[in-house]
């Protein structure tokens, strides 16, 4: 820079300090009104467990704007040696299965209990259907209100593996902020439980009694996930229903092989509309997280969803990189049109694309 500097006429540099002073001052005036608090800024008022801060610097980590990546990147990695404090927590489950409703009951026995909880979504049918799984702020209605929580719906727009970083990311923000504990919603549709699991410690299969026969109807994969699996809505006439599905979900779990950690997954039932069961199912989140910790298991699967994270990360660079390359751009097109014309076959097609850039 100041070899540029020494090089410029007066004419220019006076030119371009100016420049500088009226951006520097048009930044200034931006930041003594809050508009745009400087990376460093944010980064202290999250660390103060400032819900606004946090917020923003979540949507600073949402944005697909290059512009806002650099910044981005520079508030993580000055948060994330202030994460990995809470106890992250997914839940899962058809719609309108009342993961919602539980995770306002759960958030607000957690704040009776003296702690701060956030709660973030993962919904991949939000882009399909244009619904949100928090879209409907009305259901946590009371958590909403509390100081103690900090609520963040997922952008409908983002596609899974977008809302899946992010979500990732948005972790090490809260827990930065000193949340202690983190609920994430997901929709048990498609990838998204995968997906879930993969930044939780604790991943709670929500299911009604009477939806399909036992275990029929659900896929195999999630119930091997699953640390626990609550059948909600047990109450009024449906109390009995829903205890007879327990033991159903009890018996077939104990034909899964065990777990490497050595958890035994359980049932239970609760009503969280009801508020019954809350705390039971507390207290077992609370003996899962004591067991796991005390034989290594718990910080064994953190640092191997870290891997997990780190190649889903080159893995979709990597295809982003691909698919903008300009010689990808104008060469896919000709290749997809011999593939559906059946005069070359798909993988000849990739190896020729694949060439192009190698
Ligand atoms: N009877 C009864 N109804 C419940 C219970 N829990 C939730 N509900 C009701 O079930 C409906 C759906 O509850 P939600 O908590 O929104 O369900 P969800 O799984 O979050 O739904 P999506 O976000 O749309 O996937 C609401 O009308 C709730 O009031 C319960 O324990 N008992
Ligand atoms: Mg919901």
């Amino acid at each position: 820079m100041a070899d540029t500097a020494a090089n410029q006429s007066p004419k220019d540099q006076a030119v371009s300090n100016r420049q500088e002073a009226q951006s520097n001052s048009v930044h200034n005036i931006k930041i003594a009104r809050g508009i745009a608090p400087t990376t460093a800024k944010l980064y202290e008022q999250i660390l103060k467990g400032d819900t606004a801060a946090l917020s923003r610097g979540i949507t600073l980590i949402e944005s697909a704007a290059n512009k806002h990546q650099n910044a981005a990147q520079t508030l993580l990695s000055l948060c994330l040696p202030h994460s990995g404090k809470s106890l992250r927590i997914g839940v899962t489950g058809v719609p309108g299965v009342g993961k919602s409703t539980l995770i306002e009951q759960l958030g607000l026995y957690l704040i009776q209990q003296g702690k701060r909880v956030a709660v973030l979504a993962i919904d991949p049918t939000s882009s399909i259907s244009q619904g949100s799984i928090l879209g409907d702020k009305t259901r946590m209605e009371q958590l909403t209100q509390q100081k103690e929580a900090f609520i963040r719906p997922t952008p409908s727009r983002l596609s899974l593996g977008g809302v899946a970083r992010h979500t990732r990311e948005a972790i090490v923000l809260c827990e930065a902020a000193h949340y202690d504990v983190i609920l994430i919603e997901t929709v048990g549709v498609g990838q998204s439980e995968t997906t879930v699991h993969e930044m939780t410690d604790f991943f709670l299969l929500l299911q009604l009694a009477g939806a399909g026969d036992g275990l029929q109807g659900i896929k195999r994969g999630i119930i091997e996930m699953a640390d626990a699996i609550v059948i909600n809505k047990a109450d009024g006439k449906n109390i009995k229903a829903a205890e007879n599905a327990c033991m159903d979900y009890k018996k077939a779990l104990a034909l899964f092989p065990d777990k490497t950690n050595t958890w035994k997954p359980q049932t239970m039932v609760c009503s969280a509309l009801e508020n019954q069961g809350i705390s039971e199912l507390w207290d077992m989140i609370c003996v899962h997280e004591g067991l796991t910790r005390s034989n290594g298991s718990f910080e064994q699967q953190r640092r191997s969803q870290n891997i997990y994270w780190m190649q889903e990360t080159i893995k979709s660079r990597l295809q982003s990189d691909f698919f903008d390359h300009p010689k990808i751009k104008k060469g896919l097109p000709q290749e997809m049109k011999a593939v559906s014309a059946l005069e070359k076959t798909p993988f000849e097609a990739a190896n020729n694309l694949l060439k192009l850039i190698r």
